[in-house]
């Protein structure tokens, strides 16, 4: 995907993202004149920039996770993106009136414009407010969640520390070169610009990426594992596998019925409609029907599709996921019998 389909890519969430912010809003009951402000807020000071460090989250977590994401993937890793921007832009908007700035992405800066003022203020603290609100929504069941709210307010910390020293190493009306050096020069820039555009989208991929990739193994790997106890549940010894299947008589809607359903002939159908819960006749269904065959192609393809899934973690990335945790999880229940 080339450089300016990706940006419109990601472009494309931010309308989500606005769009359920304002729907937040709404329904808090806010007069439309509140919903009108803040959008215009969030239409000025969001999106206008390169959105660099926004799209980095995006492309490091697909470099880390070894493949492209897939839809509903990149709209929660986008979410972060955005975060970032988010940030950005209640830094820019505060930094702007802190250095009496005129101008910013080829506009007036956002105090500046008529009727805004000092509400600026407060629309900066709204644009932080958001990030906070949509981490919440699309983070919150996540084992990752509070690391994200770390990383955001530590990184936060760390910029107001650095503007901090910007600010009162060079006082708006006192020239006094003697509080410069590049060592002090250096201490400015790393904490009140690097830390939050560069480190922390990369750090941020990082935080999610690990738990990501576990999770595209290790979910279809247990919907393996529950497939072959809904086959065992037809077809095992229940001398090996230590227990009697009820699965049929239970009436559950097993791995093994919804395969039948999905090829019976009519005559089969009828047998199974009325007969369901009723075992033997079901069996019968189930052995012309060619379940075992069935299942082991199923179980072949299943095995080979983890198995790939496996292959493509990269070990030399800083992910730190080891190829070996997953194989001994795949190698125990491969054609378990029991
Ligand atoms: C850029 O410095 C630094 C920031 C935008 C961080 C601001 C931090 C806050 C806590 C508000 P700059 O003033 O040189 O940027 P620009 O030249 O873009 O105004
Ligand atoms: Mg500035
Ligand atoms: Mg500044
Ligand atoms: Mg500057």
């Amino acid at each position: 995907m080339d450089k300016s389909t990706r940006r419109a890519k990601f472009e494309g969430v931010w309308n989500v993202i606005h769009d359920e912010l304002l729907a937040h809003l709404k329904a808090c009951g806010m007069p439309a004149e509140a919903q009108e402000w803040y959008s215009e807020n969030l239409h000025y000071n969001v999106p206008g920039g390169k959105l660099n460090r926004g799209m980095s989250v995006v492309d490091t977590v697909e470099i880390l996770k070894g493949r492209p994401l897939t839809d509903e993937e990149y709209l929660q890793v986008a979410v972060l993106g955005w975060g970032v921007e988010l940030l950005q832009a209640f830094f820019l908007v505060t930094d702007d009136l802190m250095d009496s700035s005129i101008t910013r992405r080829g506009q007036p800066c956002w105090y500046r414009v008529p009727k805004i003022g000092l509400v600026a203020v407060n629309d900066a603290f709204m644009l932080e407010g958001a990030i906070y609100h949509l981490l919440k929504r699309h983070f919150k069941k996540e084992p990752y969640y509070v690391d994200l709210l770390e990383l955001f307010h530590e990184i936060s910390y760390q910029t107001e520390i650095g503007q901090l020293i910007d600010l009162i190493t060079a006082p708006e009306d006192v020239v006094d070169l003697s509080k410069f050096s590049l060592q002090k020069h250096s201490m400015i820039v790393v904490y009140k610009t690097a830390f939050y555009s560069f480190y922390l989208p990369v750090a941020l991929a990082m935080l999610l990426a690990p738990y990501e990739v576990a999770k595209s193994i290790l979910i279809p790997l247990g919907e393996y594992f529950q497939i072959q106890d809904d086959f065992l549940d037809f077809a095992g010894v229940p001398a090996q596998i230590g227990k009697v299947g009820t699965d049929i008589i239970d009436n559950k809607c097993s791995w093994c019925i919804n395969t039948a359903l999905s090829l019976a002939t009519p005559d089969q159908r009828k047998i199974l409609d009325e007969n369901y819960e009723a075992e033997r006749r079901v069996k019968v269904v189930f052995e012309e029907i060619g379940l075992r065959e069935i299942y082991a192609e199923y179980e072949k393809n299943s095995y080979k599709k983890l198995t790939g899934m496996i292959d493509q973690i990269d070990e030399g990335t800083s992910v730190g996921l080891k190829k070996y945790v997953f194989k001994s999880f795949l190698d125990k229940i491969h054609r378990r019998q029991k």
